[in-house]
């Protein structure tokens, strides 16, 4: 089942993400399979007279509720990587999410973060700590978060590379964000159920925020229909 068709025929940034990002959880976690409807691992669409594609990937860890990470393509026109890892609520974890989104071939946003999921929305002090040790990169195009971006940190890069060596930039800070994350996972205990109660409220308005992202509903939208779209974005995609 698990094949990398769809990597090998998409933009390189996204291949070399999705490597770094299977290569990172092998590394640092212990994966254990997380089982997924059958008919939602991999599924094809049709948008605009191209084909959809979309192959999904799922794991669970003691620290992770959901490792996922979704390729997807329209025909030649769309190549899309998307990730997140949801902590599970017993750990006071942020959430690490990224998305590359381009077209004939130009990656048009890159987007990566670890996004707080506590009450007063900052990340835990080690996260501040190691972010903050990182050099500063400068990007050329930096981009605009939308309305709903409010559940992102300061460290979140939002950008549309402009050549080679900014997206072997994006790609490098991407694995020092999971680095930091896994090691910090790694070393997190267990909170009180009264925090858990805050974590989980935290994960659930990430969750609500992302469901708002019109772009990523509207391609799902177009190909398979809006119920199955809601569904898609409320359990696959964004759940808590
Ligand atoms: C943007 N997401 C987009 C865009 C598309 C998608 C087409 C517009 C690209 C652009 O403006 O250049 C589509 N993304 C998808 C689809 C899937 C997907 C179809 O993941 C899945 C099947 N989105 C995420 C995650 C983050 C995220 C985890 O899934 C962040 C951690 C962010 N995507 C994100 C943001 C934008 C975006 C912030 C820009 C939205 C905007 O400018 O309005």
């Amino acid at each position: 089942m698990s094949t990398n068709s769809l990597r090998s025929q998409q933009h390189p940034l996204i291949r070399q993400l999705a490597d770094a990002i299977e290569g990172a959880w092998h590394q640092y976690l212990e994966l254990q399979p997380l089982p997924m409807p059958a008919e939602l691992g991999y599924v094809e669409g049709r948008l605009e007279g191209e084909k959809l594609t979309i192959e999904n990937r799922c794991y669970q860890t003691t620290q992770f509720r959901k490792l996922h990470l979704e390729l997807a393509k329209v025909g030649s026109m769309l190549d899309i990587l998307h990730c997140v890892m949801f902590p599970r609520p017993e750990y006071a974890l942020p959430i690490f999410g990224t998305d590359l989104v381009g077209g004939r071939g130009q990656i048009s946003a890159a987007i990566a973060d670890l996004s707080p999921t506590s009450s007063d929305r900052t990340l835990p002090d080690t996260y501040t700590f190691n972010l903050k040790a990182l050099p500063t990169l400068n990007f050329e195009s930096p981009r605009e978060l939308p309305d709903w971006g409010d559940i992102f940190s300061e460290f979140c890069l939002f950008i549309r590379p402009s050549d080679a060596d900014e997206e072997a930039m994006f790609l490098s800070r991407v694995e020092a964000y999971l680095q930091i994350h896994c090691q910090q996972a790694n070393l997190a205990q267990p909170i009180s159920g009264a925090q858990q109660a805050q974590i989980l409220a935290g994960q659930r308005y990430y969750c609500t925020k992302q469901q708002q992202n019109d772009k990523t509903r509207r391609v799902l939208e177009k190909a398979f229909g809006s119920d199955w779209a809601e569904h898609y974005m409320t359990t696959v995609l964004f759940d808590a």
